[in-house]
């Protein structure tokens, strides 16, 4: 049948769905739902890794194969620097930019380096808002408990006072850069409530937050003339005799060739790891999201943590197929959308938690209550059109503008049909362990945003990540800079990758897997 047919039902019973209230979840039903279909819970696709930080533990196989794999820099490559700097920040999304912005305004010498241009990255597809507790009946402690509930009590809570308390000065912050967060009638901060909130506290600009606020920083750094070093991928750290880290070895990727850059601090912000495509789920991360940070901190010498968890965000676009995996925001949900399965019926609360909404969604598909388009995929309906009869007409195209376009190129208006959905691989929950500073356990190394990891716990919260980012960036550049200050360079050396190339053999790892893996497997192939 045309996808058109199907839509019908979701017209058709609109009225009667508008009249039900769907309770949230008891706690032991989420439990036994999240077990039962959340892809984190499919055993067969992990397995333990087998030497490093996190020998024996357990997680998915394509980010196992990585971390166990080779370095492409050869153990005799010239180490002699063609850079030198206080502070080399490694990716060009809102973490680094932000790093490198505060470091460079604490007088630090700073080299931003990206393997893609300036901006790419997964900050600037976090449609639906940044939450901060700005709101007279909202607090920091709020959001800590927020968080905490949503990522199942396993956050970091030291990270997450740090994160929750900070908020407020990083929106004070972005304003005053110039970040065009929405107002009300009043002029006030407007806010909104994201899944598994109990209070309105997104800030928003329409549909295009991380957008917005990625054009603010990315003209920050430029008019701050911070050194960049675009299309050049961070492939391997380099260490002293200590272990500590004094540099890293990057690629140039329009030449080809190795460049060494020697640095008496890298910050890692290098962002998720999507484009691994982990267990063949779609992907809204941008084209780099291919986790190159967690290998090269692996190999150093860095732990991971709560990498056995990942999010599949409730909302990917399953039709057209030009848009499969595309980011459909929450905030839809978040404004009264419903989600509906093939029968019409409404089947989850559409404000509960991520993990939660993508549990059900599956389970619905699985159970055969799914809709499935021509080319075999399966989905269930958002009801967008309901928007514009809740809360006007017009709605849809004033609070969605870049949803609205998005399917406009394919001729789909989504102030009249329902748009078809499936959950999309988002967000790595883990990644590499830190301190309330940004620092890892290896000595003058830092990570921020997506490629840290602890804060979230098992499930993030929505509009979490681009708070993260910034107060984790600020903090790495910020405490960076001091040590800086207070440090001499050390010396180049590959002395780690040796240790752990022996270690790789000892395991009889496949070295056939080369990482990182800078660009997604497709973009290799004829
Ligand atoms: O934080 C996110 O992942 C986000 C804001 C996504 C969205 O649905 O818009």
């Amino acid at each position: 049948m045309d996808i058109h047919e199907f839509q019908k039902i979701v017209h058709k019973t609109r009225d009667e769905r508008r009249a039900q209230t769907i309770p949230k979840y008891s706690p032991a039903e989420r439990d036994t739902l999240i077990k039962k279909y959340h892809p984190d819970h499919r055993e067969n696709a992990y397995r333990p890794i087998k030497f490093g930080p996190n020998m024996n533990e357990r997680t998915v196989r394509e980010l196992a194969a990585l971390l166990e794999g080779e370095s492409p820099v050869p153990p005799d490559l010239d180490l002699a620097p063609a850079y030198t700097t206080d502070v080399l920040v490694v990716g060009g999304g809102g973490a680094g930019c932000a790093a490198a912005l505060h470091a460079h305004a604490k007088g630090a010498k700073v080299i931003l380096a990206t393997k893609l241009r300036l901006g790419d990255s997964n900050t600037v597809m976090a449609q639906g808002g940044m939450q901060v507790a700005v709101t007279s009946d909202d607090s920091p402690i709020q959001h800590f408990l927020d968080t905490l509930k949503g990522g199942h009590m396993k956050n970091d809570h030291h990270l997450l006072k740090v994160m929750v308390e900070e908020g407020p000065s990083i929106a004070k912050w972005l304003l005053e850069l110039g970040v065009l967060f929405d107002r009300d009638a009043d002029g006030n901060l407007h806010v909104k409530k994201g899944g598994g909130s109990s209070k309105p506290r997104l800030l928003t600009c329409s549909d295009y937050t991380g957008l917005e606020i990625m054009r603010v920083l990315k003209d920050e750094v430029l008019n701050q003339k911070i050194q960049l070093l675009e299309f050049t991928a961070a492939v391997e750290l380099l260490s002293d005799a200590s272990g500590a880290c004094t540099g890293a070895v990057l690629r140039d990727l329009d030449n080809n060739r190795f460049v060494v850059v020697a640095a008496k601090i890298v910050i890692l912000a290098t962002g998720g790891i999507g484009r691994l495509h982990i267990q063949g789920f779609p992907t809204s991360n941008h084209y780099g999201a291919t986790g190159d940070g967690l290998t090269m901190a692996y190999r150093i010498g860095a732990r991971l943590t709560h990498i056995d968890t990942f999010q599949y965000h409730p909302s990917g676009a399953v039709y057209p197929e030009q848009l499969v995996g595309a980011l459909v925001t929450e905030g839809i949900r978040s404004e009264g959308g419903h989600l509906v399965n093939g029968r019409g019926e409404r089947f989850v609360n559409e404000l509960d938690t991520r993990d939660v909404v993508s549990s059900s969604i599956i389970r619905e598909c699985e159970e055969g209550r799914g809709i499935r388009t021509m080319s075999g995929r399966v989905g269930v309906w958002l009801d967008t059109p309901l928007l514009e009869v809740e809360h006007g007409p017009g709605t849809v195209a004033k609070h969605f503008p870049a949803m609205v376009k998005q399917y406009q190129r394919y001729g789909i208006d989504i102030s009249k049909d329902p748009v078809l959905i499936y959950p999309t691989l988002h967000y790595q929950n883990g990644g590499v362990e830190i301190d309330t500073n940004s620092e890892s356990r290896i000595r003058h190394l830092f990570v921020a945003g997506e490629v840290s990891g602890g804060l979230h716990g098992r499930n993030r919260l929505m509009g979490n990540s681009l708070l993260d980012l910034m107060v984790f960036g600020k903090k790495a550049g910020l405490t960076a800079a001091d040590r800086a200050a207070a440090n001499q360079h050390g010396k180049l050396t590959l002395g780690h990758l040796a240790r752990f190339r022996a270690e790789a053999r000892k395991h009889g790892a496949a070295t056939d897997v080369v990482s990182p893996m800078v660009l997604p497997a497709y973009a290799k192939k004829e």
